[in-house]
């Protein structure tokens, strides 16, 4: 994508990604609604339908040729990353906005066959906003993010990791990697929302987030902004992110990337990217 086309797209989508963030702020008292959908601890409400619905007609009108790949519904069933698509995740992380009314985010990649050019990741309570265009670095607001340290050792490092990792039962990983890995870091944290994870990885206050079984749209945009600071995010096989499917991803520092997977991730038989 030419750069004057990718800057144009730019501020029209940081300017409906704070749009949309006023009006979840402006609302979040108000009484809502919510559903469940596949169990009764992955929670929908309104506010996100709305918040998705209000892209889509933003993206229709302007841009009547490019697609939408969203979490609620509201795009378009795509089979392929052929031209110019909008990944949108309208609220990531759904349960702190009903349960803590902050720690979520909107989050939006924008990909052009295939290639990640745009990332925005908007923390709507804290009013930040992490962007980054390819080739361009990667911001929190107006800061430009140094690239990660590439020196600081795996056991000097904080990992958001999700507890579930450490269940026997877990299908995917095997958990007895993941307990060593646990006591040869310097600490966990979990903040629920996977493009805040993402993006605080992006910032440098994370080493590293291992991820369970996410859709393209938690990490889309995480995996720009990550990459734009010299960050290395593959599925936990070492292959690469696959944006049309559940994956298994990590997004860390290099150079221990190579070593969280290799020394301590072992995959599920026939689970080798889910
Ligand atoms: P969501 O809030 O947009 O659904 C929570 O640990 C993180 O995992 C959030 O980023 C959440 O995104 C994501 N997630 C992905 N699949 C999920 C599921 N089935 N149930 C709950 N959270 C899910
Ligand atoms: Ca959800
Ligand atoms: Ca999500
Ligand atoms: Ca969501």
């Amino acid at each position: 994508m030419d750069k004057q086309l990718r800057n144009s797209i730019f501020h029209q989508a940081k300017s409906w990604i704070l749009e949309a963030g006023e009006r979840i702020r402006e609302n979040i008292d108000a009484p809502r609604s919510i559903e469940t959908k596949s169990n009764p601890n992955d929670l929908v409400t309104e506010m996100d339908q709305q918040t998705e619905q209000f892209f889509a007609e933003k993206i229709k009108e302007d841009y009547p040729e490019h697609y939408l790949l969203g979490e609620e519904g509201f795009g378009d069933d795509i089979e392929a990353l052929d031209g110019t698509v909008w990944i949108v995740d309208p609220i990531d992380g759904t349960m702190n906005f009903v349960h803590q009314k902050r720690n979520f985010a909107i989050s939006i990649g924008i990909y052009h066959d295939g290639i990640g050019e745009i990332g925005l990741i908007y923390n709507v309570m804290e009013d930040v906003l992490y962007s980054a265009k390819r080739g361009e670095g990667a911001y929190k607001n107006r800061m430009e993010l140094p690239t990660l340290n590439k020196e600081r050792p795996l056991n000097q490092s904080i990992l958001a990791l999700n507890t579930t990792w450490m269940i026997p039962e877990n299908p995917h990983i095997e958990h007895k990697g993941m307990q060593d890995l646990v006591k040869k870091i310097r600490s966990t944290r979990s903040y629920g929302s996977a493009a805040l994870e993402f993006a605080f990885v992006a910032e440098g206050i994370l080493d590293g987030y291992l991820t369970m079984t996410l859709m393209p749209w938690d990490f889309a945009a995480g995996a720009i902004l990550v990459e734009e600071v010299g960050g290395v995010v593959t599925q936990a096989n070492k292959q690469e992110l696959d944006l049309l499917n559940k994956s298994t991803v990590l997004a860390s520092r290099s150079p221990i990337h190579d070593e969280i997977i290799d020394d301590y991730v072992q995959l599920k038989k026939g689970k080798s990217d889910s």
